[in-house]
């Protein structure tokens, strides 16, 4: 055991406690201390401190069940923890909770071409599951920003998005079976690889998107898609979120909907990536009001030159939006490294607005349709609520998903315009909901949004849920307070 353990008082772990979880997963990968601890701790957006001081690192299911008996004997709950990029504070710990971090149970089990088919233990890279799935001819479509260091399992445990769902769906969609911990220490084996296997609950959809609230994902059997054959990437200049609805449609239609990523950026993200992010050039010759990132993806077995169809499919369907006034100007990558750097822009996007001073982020969804008009009607709000604040929209069009941020007027304090995160969400969230929308498209609940599950769900809708939890953990060891909002906060 680490030296630190003699610090503990009554509300954090005890030395006693300690001495188990490291008989279990051995001294070195208790983590109780030191320079080690600081990454578990940290959170993405510096808005919550975790003040655990034991971190777990299990090498295998067993040793994440024992962790989880022992912790339940001792009364002490647990925070499963993957690569700490959630945007919520789902991983955030308290002083008296243990985190189980699952880094070390990153082995791919099976790559199954024939099945199309992965198994891979929670702990994997989210990279590094891509790369095994593409050195077998296949395709793990999962795409997101923090994709080097977020783990599998806590994709899956967040149901993450990102910007390929729009073809290949969430993570949600891309999983057949998983194992997980459950609150008892049992080990619940549902790593099934059937397509098609309907018998009784759906267990392992609770427990994606659940936060580690309900059990710890242990292990996921995966659906692979075949490897593009040739992916054509462009990027459009389009003068109003109207005319990016217009595109998408056209271009679904003229790519024989093979198009998987459509993000819309404004052009205030577009610039900011630009002046901001070293390398980083606007790839069209004069500012727009609007940008649109797409990306198809040519996958067609068979008819030999997919990948030029496509090609000549997305060219002809981008010129005929130009002739028809629907796009001002477009590029299409001639190469794979031009093509990586389109992409880049979208995603040098979210560093770039760290350089405009405090933001306020949002992750709502809308049905596609209700887009431009979300944009509209929040953009005048926010204008109205704080005129000199800098509207800062991007997001994934094709999914209705728009990251409406807000970065603070130049010259305001930081932690004065930061203060007005609650309202501005409350603006933002309202109009979605108006509009038939979510106020968490992606990132899920954990600390961040629970006012608003209290809020926007119902409340039969908040029983079943509760009622949930307490059939899985009924001590409530899984996570405690997050994703459920305490029951006097409801409606
Ligand atoms: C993205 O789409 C992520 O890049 C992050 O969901 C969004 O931080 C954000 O606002
Ligand atoms: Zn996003």
């Amino acid at each position: 055991v680490q030296s630190n353990s003699t610090s503990a008082t009554a509300d954090t772990v005890t030395a006693d406690l300690s001495d188990r979880l490291a008989r279990i997963v051995g001294d070195k990968h208790l983590i109780t201390g030191g320079v080690r601890l600081r990454p578990h701790l940290e959170e993405l957006r510096g808005r919550y401190t975790s003040a655990c001081r034991a971190v777990a690192l299990p090498a295998d299911a067993g040793e994440v069940a024992a962790v989880v008996q022992t912790c339940a004997a001792a009364g002490v709950s647990i925070v499963a923890q993957g690569g700490n990029t959630g945007a919520m504070g789902g991983a955030v710990a308290r002083a008296e909770q243990v985190i189980v971090n699952l880094a070390r149970m990153n082995r791919v089990l099976e790559v199954d071409p024939v099945n199309y088919t992965m198994r891979v233990e929670a702990g994997c890279i989210l990279a590094n599951v891509q790369a095994a799935a593409a050195d077998a001819g296949r395709l793990f479509p999962l795409s997101l920003g923090a994709q080097g260091s977020c783990q599998i399992g806590g994709n899956l445990a967040t149901n993450a998005g990102g910007i390929n769902v729009l073809r290949y769906g969430n993570t949600r969609d891309l999983v057949l079976g998983v194992q997980a911990v459950l609150a008892d220490g049992r080990i619940w084996d549902g790593m099934n690889s059937l397509r098609k296997n309907n018998t009784g609950y759906d267990l392992k959809n609770l427990l994606i998107g659940s936060e580690g609230t309900l059990g710890i994902i242990t292990a996921a059997t995966l659906k692979l898609f075949p490897a593009p054959k040739r992916r054509v990437v462009a990027v459009a200049g389009v003068a109003s979120p109207d005319a990016a609805l217009d595109l998408l449609g056209r271009l679904r239609d003229a790519s024989s909907d093979r198009l998987s990523t459509f993000e819309l950026m404004a052009n205030i993200a577009v610039q900011s990536a630009v002046r901001h992010i070293a390398g980083q050039t606007d790839p069209l010759a004069g500012e727009h009001d609007w940008y649109a990132l797409i990306v198809a993806d040519g996958t067609v077995d068979g008819d030999g030159d997919a990948g030029a169809g496509l090609r000549r499919d997305m060219e002809a369907g981008l010129a005929r939006a130009l002739d028809d006034g629907v796009l001002r100007d477009a590029v299409i990558a001639e190469s794979e490294s031009q093509a990586r750097k389109l992409i880049l822009l979208r995603e040098n996007i979210v560093e770039a607005q760290n350089f405009e001073g405090g933001s306020i982020k949002h992750d709502v969804s809308v049905p596609v349709a209700q887009v431009p008009e979300f944009i509209r009607r929040v953009h005048a709000a926010i204008l109205d609520a704080m005129p000199a604040a800098r509207a800062y929209p991007y997001g994934h069009m094709g999914d209705g998903n728009i990251h409406f941020n807000i970065s603070q007027p130049p010259g305001m304090d930081k932690e004065k315009f930061l203060a007005q995160w609650r309202p501005m969400n409350r603006i933002v969230h309202e109009i979605a909901h108006q509009l038939g929308g979510s106020f968490s498209a992606e990132h899920g609940i954990g600390l961040t949004k629970l006012e608003e599950m209290a809020r926007y769900k119902s409340a039969v809708e908040l029983d079943l849920y509760r009622q949930i939890k307490r059939a899985l953990d009924p001590h409530n060891l899984l996570n405690p307070g997050k994703v459920l909002p305490a029951a006097s906060a409801s409606r």
